[in-house]
């Protein structure tokens, strides 16, 4: 199994790439926030709780999402390997999914962490905004503060894997595709290293 963490701040460039990284590696995607936005639209009451903070650029609580990842990893069992996107965003839940992992005798790979400058992150934020109909992106203010809880409280994650030696730092600017192409360079070297299961 190969699982792998897509980090970097909001706009970043994750959900983009993720659809990509799963289609050529054929990994199992998990987004937080694709979850999130899902129960949102089914109007549950975790959809109710997590819509309020989101609208206003907060972190949803940590055993909501904890819940949720740990729901999904226990209903794909038979999947190749993990790809998670929007997740861990906490010391908390990075702790979380290691045990969650290690129950399945297995680990992160590796985490790739996009690197995006602010101004750039907000201009992309603000243009999906004008069409994505996602009330998160389409005011500065709200974008600003999902940039400050990242700051605050998930760019600690990267050091908790760098720790295990376990983070790459990927140019998150310039176009898709060779943000794409730097990824995969990370990739393959590492799965080819993995014995074949
Ligand atoms: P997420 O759904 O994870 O979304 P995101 O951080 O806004 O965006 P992402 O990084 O995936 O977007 P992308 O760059 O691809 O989170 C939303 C909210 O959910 C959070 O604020 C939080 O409230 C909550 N949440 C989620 N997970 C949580 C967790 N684990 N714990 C607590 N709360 C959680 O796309 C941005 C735009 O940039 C797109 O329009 C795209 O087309 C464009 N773009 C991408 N790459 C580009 C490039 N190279 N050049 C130009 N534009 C590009």
């Amino acid at each position: 199994m190969f699982n792998l963490i897509l980090f970097g701040p909001p706009g970043s460039g994750k959900g983009t790439q993720s659809e990509k990284l799963i289609s050529r590696y054929g990994l199992k995607h998990l987004s937080t926030g694709d979850l999130l936005r899902s129960e949102i639209a089914s109007h549950t009451p975790l959809g109710l709780e997590a819509k309020s903070l989101m609208d206003k650029g907060h972190l949803v609580p940590d055993e909501v999402v904890i819940g949720m990842i740990s729901s999904a990893l226990d209903s794909n069992a038979k999947a190749r390997g993990f790809l998670f996107d929007g997740f861990p965003r906490t010391s908390a839940q990075a702790e979380a999914l290691d045990k969650l992992l290690e129950l399945k005798h297995t680990s992160i790979g590796v985490m790739l962490a996009l690197n995006v400058s602010e101004a750039e992150l907000v201009r992309r934020l603000l243009k999906r905004g004008e069409t994505s109909g996602r009330s998160d992106d389409n005011n500065e203010l709200v974008i600003r503060a999902r940039i400050g809880e990242y700051h605050a409280k998930t760019a600690v994650v990267a050091q908790y894997y760098q720790h295990f030696d376990k983070v790459k730092l990927v140019n998150g600017e310039g176009t898709i595709e060779e943000i794409f192409r730097a990824l995969c360079k990370e990739i393959d070297p590492r799965l080819e290293n993995k014995v074949p299961q």
